[in-house]
């Protein structure tokens, strides 16, 4: 079952830059940075209430995120909905012949997640995200 919004995603040119907003301007709290080279990103998380903003500057322009900012100029990039059960809300995407990215879940900065693809999802890419217990 999709229980909550996790995170919505927003790419941003520099990250320390997008900190300087979302943190310092903003006063939301940092729990997490990190760089995720299998995804091509540094990303931060930062917590409002019981959600999260995920920031994403991509470590590359070729990747999809890279390409994103080229295009778009940064910005709202994904929404993220936390699950208990990754597998099972895969496989329901899958029996509903949702367009995947991901076939299998894999670790991100949110825990295991997973990718439907935005051609598939009336033009939102969309995250699941079933949070790992630290
Ligand atoms: N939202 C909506 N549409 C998007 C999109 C987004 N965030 N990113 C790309 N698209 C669209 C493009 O506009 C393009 O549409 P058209 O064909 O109509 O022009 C299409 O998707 C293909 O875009 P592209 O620039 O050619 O990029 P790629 O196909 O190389 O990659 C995508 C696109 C979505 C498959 C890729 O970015 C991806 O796999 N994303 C998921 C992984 C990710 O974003 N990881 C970073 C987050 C890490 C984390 O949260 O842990």
């Amino acid at each position: 079952m999709l229980k909550k919004i996790h995170h919505v995603g927003v790419v941003v040119r520099d990250l320390d830059e997008g900190l300087k907003f979302w943190r310092d301007t903003l006063g939301l709290h940092l729990t997490k940075s990190e760089t995720i080279e299998e995804q091509g990103v540094k990303a931060a998380l930062l917590k409002v209430g019981d959600s999260e903003i995920e920031l994403l500057e991509p470590l590359n322009p070729d990747n999809g995120v890279g390409k994103f900012l080229a295009r778009r100029g940064g910005g709202l990039h994904h929404v993220c909905f936390e699950t208990d059960d990754i597998d099972r809300e895969l496989e329901s995407a899958r029996a509903k012949n949702i367009q995947l990215i991901d076939q299998k879940a894999r670790h991100g900065l949110a825990g295991m997640i997973c990718f439907l693809h935005p051609k598939a999802t009336r033009g939102v890419l969309v995250e699941y995200a079933q949070p790992i217990e630290e």
